[in-house]
């Protein structure tokens, strides 16, 4: 995208991608512009805080954080910046994700972080939700989700079962 990035998407590593991809889907379909990248927390530790600490003056609005395993992205970057962080946790190899979950959800009291479902609906609720904030003052985009919305009730309005009419 051409246009400043408001959102940030990052994740741990490139395996992420799959999953992350995503939340980038739903932010070119609503046309908000955003940026993608790996950093990851306890490989590039230096550059996850570099990120962090210059996430509000680059105009980040939202932070969307996804990782897997021992999944400590979202949180430390929430600790280093007041943009706020939506976390994705990734499915892991050994424990489907449950412990990114875990990892992302438990956050101690005072620096929150928003949490989604493991996978690829908690990457797309993020940015429906990262877009649901924006919109509280952007009335184009406010448009945008409800017209959103009541596609997806068309559709499942639209939606037959076998041998049921
Ligand atoms: C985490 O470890 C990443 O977020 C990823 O989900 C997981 C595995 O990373 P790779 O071994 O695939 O690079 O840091």
């Amino acid at each position: 995208m051409s246009q400043k990035p408001i959102v940030g998407i990052v994740m741990g590593s490139n395996s992420d991608w799959d999953t992350m991809q995503n939340a980038a889907q739903i932010l070119q379909e609503f046309g908000v512009a955003y940026e993608a990248k790996v950093v990851s927390a306890h490989r590039m530790p230096d550059d996850m805080f570099a990120y962090a600490q210059t996430a509000q003056d680059r105009g980040l609005k939202a932070i969307i954080a996804g990782a897997g395993g021992a999944a400590h992205l979202p949180g430390m970057l929430a600790s280093k910046t007041i943009v706020p962080i939506f976390g994705v946790p990734v499915a892991s190899k050994y424990l489907r994700g449950e412990d990114s979950l875990y990892s992302i959800v438990q956050m101690p009291k005072g620096i929150p972080v928003a949490t989604f479902a493991i996978g690829e609906a908690g990457a797309a609720n993020a940015a429906l939700h990262v877009i649901a904030n924006l919109a509280v003052n952007d009335a184009a985009l406010a448009k945008k989700l409800d017209t959103f919305r009541a596609t997806q009730t068309e559709k499942a309005r639209a939606m037959n079962l076998p041998g049921h009419s």
